[in-house]
């Protein structure tokens, strides 16, 4: 094949990798690999096929060249991110807009195109010198179905192309299969991690930029490690495909994808849940006793009619604080098996094991960790003290490990029919456990729209401070919120069968400022839901939707956890507070006005009405309703 790039390419890769790349027979996957062979400028580059020979390639590169380290199960490997690399970059990660559509893209942190390009363009100019990349094909979804987003990695990191073998399906023969009309249709990835210092970290973290051109569907991730700055798949993609789905019609969702079960009356029943970060989505993920699909990214499409989901993913990236035997068995007893996982950002003891914080066993005081050597009572060059493992340290893991994976739905090409959707918040005072919403719109401008996270003590900053997170996607949303909401209506209210919305709030306090419910109460409300999903139970109204009635959630605490839940804790969880809820309609129209000045006025006189019916209903039934006493 002849192409521009070919003897420079053929300098820089083996006959085998050469053959790989050229076999695919798509001249703009060699001109994205050509362009920044020549403009970042590795020594090599490796192509991975699917092969299990070029995923171990893989995971020995990344040992090799002393990314990650082996630890005492043979198969787990440790990684360590420079130390500030630890959480997502919200202020280098921006969008690449044209002048035109700058302003409405201005509250989700934009910049111009021309001088976008020229920063990342001389950021990334020899940035791999001296290092060895690697190219790989993957798809979003499962391959060669109707949701397979074809997407190719080009990476100087070893353990984020490991990573992505282990989150993401390998598609090199997808590609292999695609049309010509297709073949010009791919998200590409490029990343480097810069120059490493003496730890493997990336050094010059003041140059770190994620830049992102949803119009030609490019990410451009420079100087970082972090998986979330640096796995194209995963948030970069995320933010391309909710363009894409914005203008084609499906949708692209943080969620999680899982199924109620109910045994006794064999029904497997499938829900998505969008929950702001500390609110609940991955536990509610992994309920006990019922099955799990994803626990990040789903995309929906309308496929005959029928709303189907798939999770993008193939692996999970999930948070290790607090994951111990006691409250999640099911992760925690395959964390410590030795099978392919890798760790992130935990301390490597002197055993060689890992250990983190809330993993209720004794750690050791000493260590290799996110900081470097640690001991206990180390700190860093500001003064504070390092913990033995960092707060948003994690574990990287195939999905299928998991003994409560539905197989059945995790690798279904036209994904499961979704009939219920979940937004899970977390306030003290506003919110009730759970509540249905009485349609489809409702629901999404009343419960998804009005997501809220609240602030506790563990925290930075005041208490009990509200942060609007509508459908806890703001970090992702990559077009103006006003739309992306019109688009959320518009693709529910397109299908035959439109799924039952439900809020959650697990984060009810008594007046004395203790919980309410324990961890587990999350089963009861879930099987409510499902419940009503097949035509049971009575409700009770509330100007906002519908609520459990007592008899029926006491029934179902008593067979689920065998709790007795008293009519007093009901009464209070299930309150309507209406000056409460005013304020929240209040801080969700700001928010909209503050992020979209353009959102469409039908929103807000949607919010308005809203606001006026808890009005009445308060001068009717008093700012505090108890459940069954309104009537709309
Ligand atoms: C999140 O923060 O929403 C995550 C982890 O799922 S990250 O990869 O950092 O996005
Ligand atoms: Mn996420």
């Amino acid at each position: 094949m002849d192409n521009q790039y070919e003897n420079m390419l053929k300098s820089k890769m083996s006959e085998a990798s050469y053959q790989k790349l050229t076999a695919l027979k798509n001249p703009k996957l060699i001109e994205f690999v050509g362009f920044f062979a020549e403009h970042c400028e590795p020594a090599s580059i490796y192509v991975c096929d699917d092969s299990e020979t070029d995923t171990q390639y893989v995971r020995d590169q990344a040992l090799a060249k002393g990314e990650e380290q082996v630890l005492a199960h043979s198969q787990q490997t440790i990684h360590w991110d420079g130390y500030g690399d630890q959480g997502r970059d919200k202020n280098g990660t921006r969008f690449m807009v044209y002048k035109e559509n700058l302003e409405s893209m201005k509250a989700l942190n934009s910049i111009e195109y021309e001088e976008g390009y020229a920063e990342i363009m001389s950021i990334s100019k020899g940035i791999m010198k001296g290092k060895d990349a690697v190219v790989q094909f993957f798809s979003e979804g499962p391959t060669e179905s109707p949701f397979t987003i074809p997407c190719i990695q080009f990476t100087d990191s070893w353990y984020v192309a490991h990573s992505e073998f282990i989150l993401y399906r390998s598609a090199y023969s997808h590609f292999m299969k695609m049309k010509d009309s297709e073949k010009g249709d791919f998200f590409r990835f490029i990343h480097s991690a810069g120059v490493l210092d003496a730890n493997n970290c990336t050094k010059n973290l003041d140059k770190r930029r994620i830049y992102m051109d949803t119009q030609n569907n490019i990410v451009y991730s420079m100087n970082n490690q972090y998986a979330g700055n640096s796995i194209g798949l995963k948030k970069h993609s995320m933010r391309l495909a909710i363009n894409k789905s914005g203008k084609e019609g499906w949708l692209c969702e943080h969620m999680f994808v899982m199924a109620a079960v109910d045994n006794e009356k064999k029904r497997k029943t499938y829900f998505c849940g969008a929950y702001p970060s500390a609110c609940g989505k991955t536990s509610t993920a992994m309920i006990p006793g019922e099955k799990i699909v994803g626990d990040d990214i789903a995309y929906f499409r309308n496929i005959n009619g029928e709303f189907r989901a798939v999770n993008v993913e193939f692996g999970m990236f999930g948070i290790i604080q607090d994951v111990n035997s006691k409250d999640d068995p099911l992760i925690f007893e395959n964390l410590m098996k030795n099978q392919e996982i890798i760790f992130s950002n935990v301390l490597m003891g002197p055993d060689r094991k890992p250990y983190w914080l809330g993993m209720g066993v004794e750690a050791p005081t000493e260590g290799r960790n996110h900081f470097g050597d640690w001991k206990k009572g180390a700190t860093d060059s500001k003064g504070k003290e390092v913990s033995l493992a960092h707060g948003n340290a994690r574990y990287t893991m195939r999905l299928d490990y998991l003994a409560n994976i539905d197989k059945e739905g995790f690798e279904a090409k036209n994904g499961v029919m979704v009939e219920g959707i979940l937004y899970g918040g977390r306030d003290s005072d506003t919110t009730v456990p759970v509540e249905e919403s009485p349609s489809w719109k409702d629901g999404i401008l009343l419960k998804a729209a009005t997501l809220e996270s609240e602030t506790t003590s563990a925290t930075l900053g005041a208490e009990g401070v509200r942060t609007p997170s509508p459908m806890a996607n703001m970090d992702f949303v990559s077009y103006p919120l006003g739309q992306y909401t019109i688009n959320n209506i518009n693709f529910g209210e397109g299908v035959k069968k439109t799924p039952k919305i439900f809020s959650n709030n697990y984060f009810m306090r008594n007046p004395e400022g203790k919980f309410m419910t324990s961890k587990l109460a999350k089963k009861v409300w879930l099987h409510w839901a499902e419940g009503r999903i097949h035509g049971e139970y009575e409700t009770y109204e509330t100007p906002t939707g519908k609520i459990p009635q007592y008899q029926d959630l006491k029934a179902l605490f008593k067979k689920h956890l065998n709790e007795d839940f008293s009519e007093a804790d009901y009464v209070y969880l299930f309150t309507f507070r209406c000056g409460k809820w005013i304020e929240k309609l209040e801080r969700t129209k700001a928010f909209y006005i503050k992020v979209d000045p353009n959102t469409p006025k039908e929103l807000f006189a949607y919010w308005d009405a809203a606001i006026e019916k808890i009005r009445m209903a308060k001068d009717t039934f008093g700012d505090q309703i108890k459940p069954g006493s309104f009537k709309g």
